[in-house]
């Protein structure tokens, strides 16, 4: 027995790894192992032979379970100390280069003309991008019949047959927010209503999906000249130039009467494009006194309320300001293209560093 015992601790001591191990544990004191044969071997015994060997043999068997948990623990120490000794992580390292996005144009002049406006006392509403036919088009006294409806090129929702809904479409305009806005808040009311637009509609000049935002003043003694004031306030900011003169020249919306364009001062020099000097003049929108029947369609009587509204193209004016020559490249461009016109990552603060006056 003692041959026994020296043999399985000598193994032990000697054994290089968790699997040695094992096959040491199941030769001793396995199932089959050496210990269990000397057990069946008590059968045979005296009693008194019995009564000192199968003590003896149950101590041997714990011991060498013991030894084996001990060599096992210390084999794992090992292997820690060994991987502490060999792995390292240099913390300074500098980190891998992530890619960095931009903010795009659209979002930017998005962020400052809402500035602009909120400090003449607008607030910005929004609304569904699919509305009815009612408040994209009849509600703005665009009747069925209106070629507008027509000249517009709407998408229209699909309809199955029998699906007697109303007809949806992709808004043209963000009028219908005006209207919903109207109905939900009634007057005196100042708003702006910035957002996607929609019209099947694609070349240099245009992309089916565009962005607008229209405004809406609604008092007692609103006027044209309230108009004025406003446009050239925001063209002012907006552009960054004291004093930029307008023009308004006769118009017709259905929704509006009357209706006039709104140009801004201008130059050509050396082909480029000047904003806000000489005696040139660029288009940029649409306004006028709101039509009664749009009043009435939002629920505010024209008889007590009147008010100006104006639309615009956010992409457009976007390109003026930071001379963006293809409306294309918004929609259909990547980071280079946005660097080379000089917007920067978006963790560098942009926002409302160009607003001053
Ligand atoms: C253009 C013309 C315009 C409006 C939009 C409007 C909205 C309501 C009532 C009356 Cl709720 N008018 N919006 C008015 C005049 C012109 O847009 O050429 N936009 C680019």
């Amino acid at each position: 027995m003692d041959d026994l015992k020296a043999k399985y601790l000598g193994q032990i001591a000697d054994a290089p790894d968790e699997s040695a191990l094992e096959t040491i544990r199941v030769a001793a004191v396995g199932k089959k192992g050496e210990v269990a044969l000397k057990m069946r071997e008590l059968g045979k015994m005296t009693p008194e032979e019995r009564q000192t060997a199968g003590p003896a043999l149950n101590a041997l068997k714990d011991e060498i379970n013991s030894a084996i948990s001990a060599k096992k623990s210390g084999l794992a120490d090992a292997a820690l100390d060994e991987r502490l000794r060999t792995e390292w992580l240099d913390v300074t390292l500098p980190s891998r280069p992530r890619r960095q996005g931009t903010i795009h144009p659209v979002s930017q002049v998005t962020e400052e003309l809402t500035a602009i406006f909120a400090e003449m006392g607008f607030s910005v509403a929004e609304g569904p991008r699919i509305d009815t036919d009612w408040y994209n088009f009849d509600a703005l006294n665009i009747p069925g019949h209106h070629p507008a409806r027509a000249e517009m090129d709407t998408f229209y929702m699909h309809r199955e047959e029998g699906d007697n809904r109303p007809p949806h479409v992709l808004r043209t305009h963000t009028s219908p927010v005006q209207i919903r806005t109207m109905e939900e808040r009634g007057a005196p009311l100042r708003i702006i209503c910035p957002g996607g637009v929609y019209r099947a509609d694609y070349d240099q000049t245009h992309t089916p999906m565009f962005h607008q935002v229209e405004g809406l003043a609604i008092d007692k003694d609103i006027s044209m000249a309230n108009l004025k004031w406003v446009l050239e306030e925001f063209f002012s900011a907006f552009f960054e130039i004291d004093g930029i003169k307008t023009r308004f020249r006769a118009s017709h919306f259905p929704f509006t009467e009357p209706s006039a364009e709104v140009d801004i001062q201008c130059s050509w020099v050396d082909g480029q494009l000047r904003i806000g000097e000489g005696d040139g003049w660029m288009e940029v929108l649409g306004s006028g006194m709101v039509h009664p029947h749009v009043l009435r369609s939002g629920g505010v009587d024209p008889d007590v309320w009147q008010g100006f509204a104006f639309g615009m193209g956010i992409d457009r004016i976007a390109m003026l300001k930071y001379g963006i020559p293809d409306l294309r490249a918004f929609f259909d461009s990547d980071l280079r293209w946005l660097r080379h016109y000089g917007f920067a990552s978006l963790d560098t603060p942009t926002l409302h560093g160009g607003l001053s006056r």
